[in-house]
């Protein structure tokens, strides 16, 4: 089966077709993992570029990752374990007293479709979540978000957790949120501040690469 027919179906968001082709791909007996690797992920990723390029607009990409992810729901219980996760782990969620999520799962889905294990452990997560989950699945990337300006703080109080726990140097923490700032990100000691959801696996990706 041609794989690409499924990349241009996720750009255009068909969740309903996109789904229909991965069974039929299923079907057909092509590797679960070639349609993640080969069909799937390169999808999103040009979605990714295509939405920095100014090319793709938000509802566009939502619908685009709301496709991925429903794919996904399928894909996922064929896939062997170590084909999810090439590019690492990751615990997302949004910081205590914060309910917006749809930030924080557009990224997760965009981590997800750029090949790492995503942990979304949800919105309002208490500092002590935080540490516990990077403590029970050993990401090598921590994601929060967070929408308010009163919430902003817990980022650097999750961070000085991690520091008391001794496993601050285990992950990379990345930050991202509406309010959220790149000075604000070094202030509190972040290793990485991205403005959306695209961006914030391009520079992962690089930062990652830089430290191995
Ligand atoms: Co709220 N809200 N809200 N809200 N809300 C804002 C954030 C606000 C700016 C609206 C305003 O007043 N203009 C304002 C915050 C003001 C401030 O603190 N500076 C606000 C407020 C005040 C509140 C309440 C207090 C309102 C009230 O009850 N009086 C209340 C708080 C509840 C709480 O959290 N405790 C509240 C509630 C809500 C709803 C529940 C109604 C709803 C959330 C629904 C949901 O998330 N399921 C909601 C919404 C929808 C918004 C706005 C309108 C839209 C947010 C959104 O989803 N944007 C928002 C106004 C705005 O931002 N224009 C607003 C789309 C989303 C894709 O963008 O989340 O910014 P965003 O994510 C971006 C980037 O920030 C980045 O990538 C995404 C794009 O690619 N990003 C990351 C985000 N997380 C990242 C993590 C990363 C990397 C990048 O790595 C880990």
């Amino acid at each position: 089966m041609d794989l690409s027919k499924i990349s241009e179906t996720l750009i255009s968001g068909k969740s309903d077709e996109l789904k229909k082709l991965v069974e039929e791909a299923v079907n057909s007996d092509a590797n679960p993992s070639d349609i993640l690797n080969k069909g799937l992920l390169p999808g999103m990723d040009a979605v990714g570029q295509k939405w920095k390029a100014g090319d793709m607009f938000m509802p566009e990409v939502l619908r685009s990752a709301k496709a991925m992810s429903n794919a996904m729901d399928y894909l996922r219980p064929k896939l062997k374990d170590d084909d999810l996760g090439n590019a690492g782990t990751m615990v997302i969620g949004t910081v205590a007293g914060d309910l917006h999520d749809i930030g924080k799962d557009l990224a997760a889905m965009m981590f997800e479709g750029a090949g790492y294990k995503v942990i979304n452990i949800g919105i309002d997560q208490s500092n002590e979540n935080f540490v516990n989950a990077v403590k029970e699945h050993k990401p090598n990337l921590l994601g929060m978000s967070a929408l308010l300006t009163t919430t902003m703080p817990r980022m650097g109080e999750v961070i000085n957790s991690l520091k008391e726990a001794g496993i601050r140097d285990q992950v990379a923490v990345i930050i991202g949120g509406a309010p959220v700032t790149e000075e604000f990100a070094t202030e509190i000691g972040a290793d990485l501040y991205a403005p959306n959801a695209g961006t914030a696996v391009e520079i992962t990706k690089e930062y990652l690469q830089k430290k191995s």
